[in-house]
């Protein structure tokens, strides 16, 4: 996803990042850096009210992470239909399961989404987990109904995955970040979806969603327009639409998670679309919660080296020129304000940098300090494994880049206190 315009650029990049990243892991090695002020206008007058933040900062600073870094949605259209491919029991009648299947269509294509739905079997909307998978619906439990994705996947030898299609050989190998059965216990539900059924993870931007949105000869995004994250957050938008007209769902209580790259995307989705109740990032690392000033772990010249297609062209402006950028992310996650947002880190995660991503969390919670709502409440991490829940909630848990049992209770014990429960 290249425009000639930026040529020149990409040809440095390739250059200082293509052999020999070194990653930085050392605080003492991070340059000095002053991160854009979040209360400060673009006119340069403070900003002092919830008032003054919903209507005039917070607006201009989702239009320059649109601009500058995850790309804007492009005008433009699609039909949407909406069918229910498939509804059974499941986990020994326990739950319910749907399977939604979502197309979209106009004169440039059509592509389709399944939303895999898994309720508890119980009367009443249901307060639900919503998020990104990476290998196919199927991959996270094991029950046979769960239909495999038709759309392009990684080769992956473990998963036995040849040419590009998934099979039977990958069903549940991804159940231990998915814990199914413990979400249903605690009364919540489930809804995720293949990320590739939107747009495949590769550096091709003919495919998924962006073809849909192209102007007449246009081959690729603008400069500003969508990558891939800004296009899978898009996918999550429209699975809330459905889940707006679900009897099942509780739609005011949807909380939008993500791991990673999904995690990224969770942010993105849960600060372009008000109608997330909460948004979860797991170690979403560089262009999630972390702070890119920092240059610690991974840098933005490096994600957009090794990942050219997930962001907007512009943000190629700041590889290596991190001081340039107009917001940090803190800043993104500020954009979810007032609503509840978690961050969590692994301790073993260094490449995503935890440090980064508690105080992306931190200074997030000035927005909330407008609201009379409570961040999180020193700039000092907390200890490995103790969970700090407030409107912002942190934790740093034992372990690598991966989503665990942990991680999940604590995301519930944070939707039982926000959603009422
Ligand atoms: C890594 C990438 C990270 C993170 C991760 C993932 O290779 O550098 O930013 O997104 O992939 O999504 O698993």
């Amino acid at each position: 996803m290249k425009s000639l315009y930026f040529l020149p650029l990409l040809l440095l990049t390739l250059s200082v990042f293509s052999q020999d990243f070194q990653p930085n892991y050392d605080e003492s090695k991070i340059p000095p850096y002053t991160l854009p002020q979040l209360l400060i206008g673009n006119n340069g007058s403070p900003v002092t009210t919830s008032g003054e933040w919903a209507l005039k900062r917070r607006p201009e600073i989702l239009t320059l992470f649109e601009s500058q870094v995850y790309g804007k949605v492009p005008s433009g259209s699609v039909n949407i239909e909406t069918q229910l491919l498939k509804e059974n029991l499941t986990l020994n009648g326990k739950a319910k399961m749907k399977q939604v299947r979502m197309t979209f269509s106009n004169e440039n294509g059509q592509i389709s989404m399944d939303i895999l739905i898994i309720l508890p079997n119980s009367d009443g909307r249901k307060a639900i987990f919503t998020g990104l998978n990476f290998d196919g619906n199927h991959t996270i439990m094991d029950d046979p109904n769960v239909l495999i994705t038709e759309s392009w996947v990684d080769n992956d030898e473990k998963l036995q995955i040849k040419d590009n299609k998934a099979t039977a050989s990958s069903r549940g190998t991804s159940k231990n970040r998915w814990p199914v059965e413990m979400i249903i216990d605690r009364g919540y539900g489930v809804a995720t979806i293949y990320y590739g059924d939107i747009d495949p993870d590769k550096n091709d931007m003919s495919d998924g969603i962006h073809k849909l949105f192209y102007e007449k000869g246009q081959m690729q995004p603008k400069p500003d327009e969508w990558g891939s994250v800004a296009a899978w957050a898009w996918g999550l938008s429209r699975a809330m639409d459905y889940f707006e007209t679900d009897p099942d769902i509780d739609a005011r209580k949807v909380a939008v998670m993500g791991h990673s790259r999904l995690g990224k995307t969770s942010l993105w989705a849960g600060a372009s679309d008000p109608r997330f109740a909460m948004v979860i990032s797991n170690d979403s690392g560089c262009g999630g919660a972390a702070l890119s000033m920092r240059k610690i772990g991974e840098t933005v010249g490096r994600i957009n080296t090794a990942f050219p297609h997930w962001f907007c062209d512009n943000f190629n402006q700041y590889n290596d020129n991190e001081s340039a950028l107009p917001v940090d992310q803190h800043m993104l996650i500020a954009l979810v304000a007032p609503r509840p947002v978690y961050v969590a880190s692994a301790k073993d995660d260094l490449w995503a940098d935890p440090k980064g991503e508690f105080l992306g969390a931190y200074l997030a919670g000035q927005a909330y300090q407008l609201y009379g709502l409570d961040g999180l409440p020193t700039d000092t991490m907390p200890a490995v494994d103790q969970p700090i829940q407030k409107t912002i909630g942190y934790h740093i848990r034992t372990g690598g880049h991966d989503v665990m049992d942990f991680d999940w209770k604590a995301w519930m014990d944070f939707a039982d206190m926000h959603f009422g429960r």
